[in-house]
């Protein structure tokens, strides 16, 4: 395939530039296209990898009004958060550009020109939602009402985020404006429309039959839904201050729909590079691969391509390897609710450790089905499959060439092989070829489970050939012992096996884990010759490294994560829930004070402190709890409501407030003859009411 090179234009989803980035956008997009990339580069292909921020749309705007700012000024301030931490953790963008710039204006402009020149939208104008108050329609997002479906006086013209139906604004009672809290009033509005409708035979033709077969499942199957529940024409303009301009006139007030700009953005931004753009655009020999999450779909696989059959002088994608979500420990990750783990944050708590978090999302990546991510299986991963397996056999590796053969690549003695080396290698080169495969067909999980098989092939291995005991044997023999050279020889050849094969592995991670794989080379001293040796072809090679050149002392590849840190960020994650059900937590309802009562009332309560001395469940009832009262002159059998916030154990020696001259009052068979004070917590928890010191039993309360 090398020999065959083939031009690829790779594009990852372009995040929104409203908010920070975290594991799941990783896991989703901007991981695989970079594992795709990396590997396309690597087989000598011209690879043009382009991602960016989306920089439009209405969560933009609602983040400045939160931010009590400008959407410029949130989409600068995001734009180099996301972009430094893609950049951290490795992802090989050629250009990670923004919808803001002014080749994408531009790009976007003359793309909606070149459809309305030939006369291919829909003009319809329609009565929408307006508020009069700031004089502006209002898109879906700034649109509040009650949910139809649950109640929720909170439902968002688009969604209602109690029962997570998906609504339209007409849809909520009481519809009001977000920004002026007044009722709307409706009013007519013009916008263009894409026809998909009309498009729907052509993308039955083009998807559905054409892609049956090299489309992934998941994207085939969203794609079908879509078409088979009939396609309708889709507005591509919306009545919003922030945004590309439509360039018409009498359109004041009107932007291009983020959804119609934001694809285009891969277009400017492969512009923004090279003025050869066209031939990654306009040429069908380009293998374009869009790379995104599942909720992407439809406008990857069916409203851009429409658009750009539409305009007619682009290609079409080949493939959308879109991957479902990643939840985070067993919940949907969740900006609003910070329920995520934020890329700059890791980077801070786990320095120069981004190759192990690559490693377990690609390794547990959402390629089929949604899929978990726990901080447990992050640190399960990390210690019994990086440091055990991949680190343990190369540090083994480094550590007795080191004591055996004076820091310097050994000679290999092919007259002392065995078939277990043929083996070895024969069993790489097919590890190689079906990561070929995997990787082909977008099954990189696959792919990377075959290369810890090669690791795994190489501690084997070590493990049988036992360089350290041969070793050992040669002190005992004398200096021209042939025994002794011949051992000599078999520890040389073992290692030098294992070191070139190190040097492969390096290949086979590049792609996964380039830091790691830079990290082996550094150990050899060829970093300088990284790029040339890093190339898929020399996979398999037994000459990587040359015989005679010295090898540097040992470094960890992984370490261990201790308990600690993952107890740590659970802990962190628990706050974040804390945090969240704290804030949004529904308003108290606080008790109506009762009537009033008189002084004589109060005074007929005789209100008595005592020791619980006993305490036992009582049968068939969960909520009460039989106790035993010391007050000093007597003891008094109390049955109370506590049994469901203490275990007996844990109240005997409590002391308690008791009304002792409470009419006694049978409850299951038992006689309470007084009642314990309780203050209730806001979150329902009873607590008793008790003096602040130790205070003699049967003292009065007044
Ligand atoms: N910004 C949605 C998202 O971040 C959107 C992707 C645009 S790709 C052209 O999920
Ligand atoms: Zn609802």
């Amino acid at each position: 395939m090398s020999n065959n090179p083939q031009r690829y234009l790779i594009t990852a989803a372009l995040p929104y530039a409203n908010g920070p980035i975290h594991i799941g956008h990783l896991a989703g997009c901007h991981l695989p296209a970079d594992i795709y990339a990396r590997f396309r580069r690597m087989q000598n292909h011209e690879v043009l990898f382009i991602c960016g921020t989306d920089e439009h749309g209405v969560p933009i705007t609602l983040a400045a009004r939160k931010e009590n700012t400008t959407p410029q000024a949130v989409a600068d301030k995001y734009h180099e958060i996301i972009d430094k931490a893609l950049y951290k953790f490795g992802i090989s963008f050629d250009n990670f550009s923004r919808t803001t710039s002014e080749v994408h204006r531009e790009t976007a402009t003359d793309f909606f020109l070149d459809l309305y020149n030939k006369n291919l939208f829909e003009e319809k104008t329609e009565e929408q939602f307006y508020d009069e108050d700031n004089k502006q329609f209002l898109a879906d997002r700034y649109i509040m009402g009650t949910c139809p479906k649950c109640g929720n006086d909170r439902a968002y013209g688009d969604q209602c985020e109690k029962c997570g139906s998906t609504l339209n604004p007409r849809d909520l009672i009481n519809p009001h404006s977000t920004i002026s809290s007044k009722p709307l009033v409706m009013k007519a509005t013009k916008h263009w429309y894409i026809p998909l409708d009309k498009y729907e035979g052509w993308l039955r033709e083009w998807i559905l039959v054409g892609h049956k077969d090299d489309w992934k499942t998941n994207v085939y199957g969203q794609c079908k839904s879509w078409i088979d529940g009939g396609l309708q024409p889709r507005a591509v303009t919306r009545d919003l201050d922030w945004g590309v301009p439509v360039p018409l006139p009498n359109a004041e007030g009107k932007v291009l729909y983020v959804w119609f700009d934001a694809p285009i953005g891969y277009i400017s931004a492969t512009k923004e590079i090279t003025p050869d753009w066209k031939k990654f655009w306009c040429d069908e020999k380009t293998h374009l691969v869009h790379f995104l999450g599942k909720d992407n779909i439809v406008f990857h696989c069916i409203i851009f391509p429409t658009m750009l059959k539409m305009h007619g002088d682009y290609i079409l994608p080949e493939n959308v390897p879109a991957n479902e979500f990643l939840n985070l420990e067993g919940d949907k990750i969740s900006t609003s609710r910070n329920w995520a783990v934020w890329l700059h944050e890791y980077l801070e708590e786990f320095p120069e450790q981004q190759d192990v978090l690559r490693y377990v999302l690609a390794a547990n990546a959402p390629e089929t089905k949604d899929n978990d991510f726990t901080w447990k299986d992050f640190q399960d991963r990390c210690n019994s499959e990086l440091v055990s397996v991949l680190g343990n056999f190369f540090n083994r590796t480094i550590v007795l060439s080191q004591k055996f053969c004076g820091s310097k690549i050994p000679k290999r003695h092919d007259d002392l092989a065995t078939e277990t080396e043929k083996n070895m290698w024969l069993e790489f080169n097919a590890i190689k070829k079906r990561m070929e495969e995997s990787m082909s067909q977008y099954r990189l999980r696959e792919a990377l489970a075959e290369m810890m098989n090669a690791a795994r092939l190489g501690n084997k291995y070590l493990t049988e050939q036992e360089p350290w005991k041969k070793a050992k044997d040669d002190v005992y023999v004398g200096e021209n012992d042939f025994e002794q050279l011949q051992n000599k020889y078999r520890v040389e050849n073992c290692l030098h096996h294992c070191l070139q094969l190190s040097a492969n592995l390096a290949i086979l991670m590049y792609p996964f884990m380039p830091f790691t794989a830079k990290k082996i080379l550094l150990h050899f001293n060829i970093s300088k010759r990284a790029n040339e040796l890093l190339k898929w072809e020399n996979a398999g090679r037994m000459d990587l490294l040359s015989v005679g050149y010295p090898i540097n002392n040992p470094v960890l590849l992984f370490r261990k994560i201790e308990d600690e840190e993952i107890q740590l960020q659970v802990e962190k994650l628990k706050v974040s829930k804390a945090n969240y059900l704290a804030a949004n937590a529904p308003a108290k309802v606080v008790e109506p004070i009762k009537p009033e009562i008189t002084f004589d009332d109060f005074a007929k309560m005789d209100l008595r402190i005592g020791t619980i001395v006993e305490a036992e469940k009582v049968p068939k009832a969960d909520k009460l709890m039989k106790l035993t009262v010391d007050l000093g002159f007597e003891k008094r059998t109390v049955v109370s409501g506590i049994a469901l916030h203490y275990k007996p154990e844990e109240i005997i020696g409590q002391q308690v407030t008791l009304l002792c001259n409470l009419a006694p009052r049978k409850m299951k068979g038992i006689e309470s003859q007084g009642m314990i004070l309780m203050a209730e917590d806001a979150d329902g928890k009873l607590k008793f009411m008790m003096p602040n010191s130790k205070t003699e039993n049967g003292s009065g309360v007044s």
